[in-house]
């Protein structure tokens, strides 16, 4: 998959303005700060188009990106488990995640993001058992691999299976700091398409 350009669109509070057209879409999920829109930037080649932050809870809102004049979008969710944004907060953006997920007819795929340094939390494994219970199709990215080794990185990709009761085939490594794994998620986007 070749990136010629790629632009942001637009960002969504209210359920009722989930875009709803044609569009093709990959959806990215997972816990607050475990690096979303930094590998939205990292795929699409740009580090500052979706805005990342060393703080939890930074992305509030469903951001979406058209990628290559509207040949399909990549959808920047808001985090779930950030336990200092409040009960409300927490309350407000599962629901809006839920909405996406459940009415973007255009969804072809998830990108189910667990940090490759700890095991999947109790969190993670809820959206992974709520993307197998609604047939929804996804993929796990392991992120941030350049912090650990190669050998760690084996063992971790085996623990996220165990736990998360998926196989090993549907998991990716990823960094958007060394780009590893990059040119695999975007074969894999091609493929889909
Ligand atoms: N070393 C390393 N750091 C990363 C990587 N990806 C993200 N980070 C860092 O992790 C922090 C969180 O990244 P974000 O991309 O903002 O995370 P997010 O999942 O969008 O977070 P929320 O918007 O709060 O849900 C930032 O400080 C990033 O620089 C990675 O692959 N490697
Ligand atoms: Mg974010």
């Amino acid at each position: 998959m070749i990136i010629r350009e790629a632009k942001y669109i637009t960002s969504v509070v209210d359920k009722k303005n989930i875009l709803n057209d044609e569009i093709v879409e990959f959806a990215f999920v997972g816990r607050s700060n475990v690096g979303k829109s930094s590998i939205i930037n990292n795929l699409l080649g740009n580090k500052n188009l979706a805005k990342t932050s060393s703080n939890p809870g930074h992305t509030k809102t469903i951001n979406y990106f058209s990628i290559n004049d509207c040949e399909f979008r990549f959808v920047d969710l808001p985090g779930y488990g950030f336990h200092k944004a409040g009960k409300l907060n927490q309350e407000v953006w599962a629901s809006l995640i839920e909405s996406y997920l459940l009415n973007s007819k255009s969804l072809k795929t998830v990108f189910l993001l667990v940090d490759c340094r700890m095991a999947p939390t109790e969190l993670d494994k809820l959206m992974c058992k709520f993307l197998v219970e609604t047939g929804i199709n996804f993929i796990v990215i392991a992120t941030k691999c350049d912090k650990i080794s190669k050998a760690k990185q084996i063992l971790s990709k085996k623990q996220i299976a165990k736990v998360l009761k998926i196989r090993e085939e549907i998991i990716f490594l990823h960094s958007s700091v060394s780009s590893q794994g990059k040119q695999e998620i975007l074969e894999y986007i091609e493929n889909v398409i």
